[in-house]
C-alpha cells in the first residue's frame, strides 16, 4: 500500500492533465475540471486524494466483483511473480497457473466449453473471435461465411474489430469502422422504444431482427451472432424473456455461431456463473474478462465450444494468432485465486439468493420518485431511467443532461454509478453488505431529489 505522503504528495492533478491521455475522455473539458484522484480502496469504498469514501456501485468498472483488498489475490500474484513472473505460451511452451486455469474454467463453464484461449482484455477476447470465427468457416469448407451479425448500442471493446463489432455510432465515427463484414441490428431495449407492443412482442420481434439479416444476406454469408446477455455499457439493457431462446432457435435454424460476450456477465455477475446460464444459451464462443480476475490483473480469454475447437485441431495448420501476454502466469494465478474466492465463499450464490434479491428489492423501490420511469436488475446488474414525465414516459431534452447531473450528485454524495445518458446504471461488488445497500439506495433516492430541485 502507498505510503499516505505518497498519496497526498505531488499535485497528482496538476501532473495528470500535463501528462495523462485518458481512455474515452474529452481531454479539454476534464482540463477546465480536475480529474478525481483515487488513492485506495477496501472492501465495497474506494478513497479519493481529497479524502472522500465514495461507495463504489460499479465495481471498478463492471469488475471488482470480490471487492477491494482481498489478500489471497494479491498474495497469489506476489507469488506466482516469485516463481516465473512471466513465460510465454507460444513454441510448444506452457506453464502451470495457465493450464491449471484453463481446467478451472472447463469446470464452471456450459458443458460444450472445455477449451479456452488467453487474452490480456475484453477488446482482444473479440478480435480473436472475429478472426477464429472466420478461419472456423475456412476449415469447414464454406469460406464464404464471413459476416458476423451483431446489434445497435452493443459493447464489444476498443480495437478495430472489437469496436466494429459494437454498435456504437460515435466510436464508428472515429477511424473508418466498422471493418467490412460486420452489420447490426436493432436492440432489444424495450424501454426506448414507442411502447405500442408488450416487452414479450418486442423482444420476438428483436430477435427476428437477425433472421430477417440473415434472409437477406443469404444464410450461406452468416458466419456468426455475437450479443451481451444483458447490454452493459449501453445501459444495463435487461432483454424481454422472449429474446434470448429466440435468438438461440435462429442461430439452430441457420447454422450460425453464437457468441455470448461474457465480459461483464461472466463469473456470477447475474447469479449464475454466466450469462449464457442464466438465458439457457447454448454458445459457441464466450468472451470474458475483467470478473475472471476480479480487475486484480488484467486477463481476458475466450471459451471455445467443442465443435469449434475440434474443428481447429482436428483439421490442423497454424491459426496465426496470439498475444504477448496470453496466459500471463500472475494473472493467470490471481484468476485462480479469484474462483477459488467465488467457489469457496458461495458469491454467486449470494447474487442469486442474497444480496441480488435484497439489493433488488430496495431498487425498486427507487421506482416511485417521481423522475424515475423504469428500474430493472438481475442479479447485481441493475440501472433505472431518468423520465420527465413518468406516465408518457417521454424523456428530458438531451442536451440538459440530466443524467449526468444526477451522477455528479451521486459521486459528490458519496456513491460511484454511471450515466448512460438518461440512465443510471449499477454493478456493485458481490461482497456488498445489506447495510452498504441501504446506503445506495438512500443515496441515490436523496440524488434523485437534488437533480429535481437543479433542474426546477
Ligand atoms: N465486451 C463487453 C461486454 C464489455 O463490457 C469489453 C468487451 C471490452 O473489454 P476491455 O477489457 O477491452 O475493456 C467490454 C468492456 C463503461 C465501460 O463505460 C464498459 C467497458 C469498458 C470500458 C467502459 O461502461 N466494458
Amino acid at each position: 500500500m502507498a505510503a499516505l505522503e505518497e498519496r497526498s504528495g505531488p499535485d497528482w492533478q496538476e501532473l495528470d492533465k500535463e501528462h495523462y491521455l485518458h481512455p474515452f475522455t474529452d481531454h479539454k473539458d476534464l482540463h477546465k475540471k480536475k480529474s478525481r484522484i483515487i488513492t485506495h480502496a477496501e472492501g465495497s469504498y474506494i478513497y479519493d486524494a481529497d479524502g472522500n469514501r465514495i461507495l463504489d456501485a460499479m465495481s471498478g468498472l463492471w469488475c471488482v466483483n470480490a471487492g477491494y483488498g482481498r489478500d489471497e489475490l494479491i498474495e497469489a500474484a506476489a507469488a506466482q511473480m516469485r516463481e516465473l513472473p512471466y513465460y510465454n505460451s507460444f513454441f510448444q511452451c506452457a506453464h502451470p497457473p495457465s493450464i491449471a486455469l484453463a481446467k478451472l474454467l472447463q469446470e464452471v463453464s456450459p458443458p460444450q466449453m472445455n477449451r479456452v484461449f488467453f487474452t490480456g482484455s475484453g477488446s482482444e477476447s473479440n478480435d480473436t473471435i472475429v478472426r477464429m470465427v472466420r478461419r472456423y468457416w475456412d476449415l469447414m469448407g464454406q469460406p464464404e461465411r464471413q459476416t458476423i451479425i451483431s446489434r445497435h448500442n452493443a459493447y464489444h471493446g476498443s480495437t478495430v474489430a472489437a469496436a466494429s463489432l459494437g454498435g456504437m455510432k460515435p466510436m464508428h465515427r472515429q477511424g473508418g469502422l466498422p471493418i467490412p463484414g460486420i452489420v447490426h441490428v436493432d436492440q432489444p431495449y424495450w424501454f426506448g422504444s414507442d411502447h405500442s407492443q408488450t416487452p414479450d412482442e418486442f423482444g420476438l420481434q428483436a430477435a427476428r431482427a437477425i433472421e430477417t439479416a440473415i434472409n437477406e444476406i443469404g444464410a450461406d454469408k452468416i458466419a456468426a451472432f455475437i450479443g451481451e446477455p444483458i447490454q452493459g455499457a449501453g445501459g444495463v439493457i435487461v432483454p424481454p424473456d422472449t429474446y434470448w431462446p429466440e435468438v438461440q432457435r435462429i442461430c439452430d435454424e441457420y447454422g450460425v455461431l453464437l457468441i455470448s460476450d461474457e465480459v461483464i456477465t461472466g463469473f456470477g455477475r447475474l447469479g449464475e456463473w454466466f450469462g449464457a446460464d442464466f438465458y439457457g444459451t447454448r454458445p459457441d464462443f464466450m468472451p470474458f474478462a475483467k470478473g475472471v480476475t476480479s480487475g486484480y490483473l488484467p486477463l481476458g480469454g475466450v471459451l471455445v465450444s467443442d465443435r469449434v475447437a475440434e474443428t481447429l485441431i482436428d483439421k490442423g495448420g497454424e491459426f496465426y494468432h496470439g498475444y504477448t501476454y496470453s496466459g500471463h502466469p500472475a494473472a493467470c494465478a490471481v484468476a485462480i485465486a479469484n474462483i477459488n474466492i467465488l467457489r469457496n465463499e458461495g458469491l454467486v450464490e449470494r447474487v442469486k439468493n442474497d444480496i441480488g434479491p435484497y439489493l433488488q428489492k430496495k431498487w425498486h423501490s427507487l421506482g416511485e420518485h417521481p423522475l424515475v420511469g423504469e428500474t430493472r436488475m438481475v442479479g447485481l446488474m441493475g440501472a433505472f431511467e431518468i423520465v420527465q414525465d413518468k406516465d408518457s414516459l417521454g424523456r428530458f431534452d438531451e442536451d440538459l443532461g440530466v443524467g449526468t447531473i444526477c451522477r455528479d450528485f451521486l459521486v459528490n454524495n458519496g456513491l460511484v454509478m454511471r450515466a448512460v445518458g438518461d440512465t443510471i446504471v449499477a454493478a456493485p461488488p458481490f461482497i456488498l453488505s445489506h447495510a452498504e445497500a441501504d446506503e445506495m439506495v438512500e443515496i441515490a433516492w436523496k440524488c434523485l431529489d437534488l437533480t429535481q430541485k437543479a433542474i426546477e
